[in-house]
């Protein structure tokens, strides 16, 4: 697959990968990587939206279901021999049933793309990456990948698979010239996370956030992965839990009365 629209600005730029680019953390992040100074290429699957944001900000659009092995391969066509940064970014939540109404199709497909999405990118990657001298990989992961909460063991379960395959890679990588990190973002309001975990009822969507002073928006990660990604080469960021103020712990929010 070719590349949907480009606009390099410098041949000499370093390159960078954003999975889930079309919105949220991914956007953000694109966007703060080009300010940056990167050469973005932004991967999701909605077209037009990455190929607005990829005009906006000098990147490059590019069409990638993180979860369609062929759409991958395309992806590192794409990209080329080198690459200095992949953020894998793309995933999400699906539900919030308890395990004993557990929807089976809803648990695979949070494992689909949070764990072999993320590992497929990687994989096909992982050479341009190593060949740049100095690469660095950033899981997007959660503090839902760190905890347990009713109703979540699903979405739980795929954040833990990310942790893991993000500690054995870096295991994996101890000789090569990849970092390897995650953040764990706990509650981040974005358009649309708990949109897509609700599927589409608003009114569930906005009690997630309701009356919580100020939770995490998409720049306020990005601007911590901006940060991970531009520390020297020898400097390993192994993960940042990242969540509001008012979210102590994960059952323990503050909220403002209505
Ligand atoms: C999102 C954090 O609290 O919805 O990854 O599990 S939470």
């Amino acid at each position: 697959m070719a590349p949907m629209s480009e606009n390099t600005t410098s041949t000499s730029a370093r390159t960078a990968v954003v999975t889930g680019a079309s919105s949220g953390i991914g956007e953000a992040t694109a966007r703060r990587l080009a300010a940056e100074g990167y050469h973005v290429l932004c991967a999701a699957r909605r077209v037009e939206r990455i190929e607005a944001l990829a005009a906006e900000i000098g990147g490059t659009a590019m069409a990638c279901d993180v979860t369609d092995e062929a759409a991958v391969a395309a992806l590192a066509d794409a990209v080329g021999p080198r690459l200095d940064l992949l953020v894998n970014n793309a995933g999400g939540a699906y539900g919030s049933t308890p395990v004993a109404q557990a929807s089976s199709e809803e648990w695979r497909a949070m494992y689909e793309v949070n764990v072999i999405g993320l590992m497929q990118v990687t994989r096909a990657l992982l050479p341009a990456l190593v060949a740049s001298g100095a690469g660095a990989i950033i899981n997007v992961g959660s503090t839902a990948g760190r905890i347990a909460y009713e109703g979540g063991a699903g979405y739980t379960a795929a954040k833990h698979g990310t942790q893991v395959v993000t500690e054995t890679l870096r295991l994996e990588l101890f000789d090569q010239p990849v970092r390897v990190m995650e953040i764990a973002p706990g509650m981040v309001r974005t358009e649309e996370f708990s949109l897509v975990r609700f599927d589409g009822d608003q009114e569930k969507a906005d009690a997630v956030y309701r009356g919580v002073p100020d939770p995490l928006v998409a720049d306020d990660i990005a601007d911590a992965i901006a940060w991970m990604a531009t520390r020297p080469a020898h400097v390993n960021i192994d993960e940042i839990v990242i969540r509001p103020k008012a979210q102590a712990a994960q059952h323990k929010v503050y909220r403002l009365p209505e």
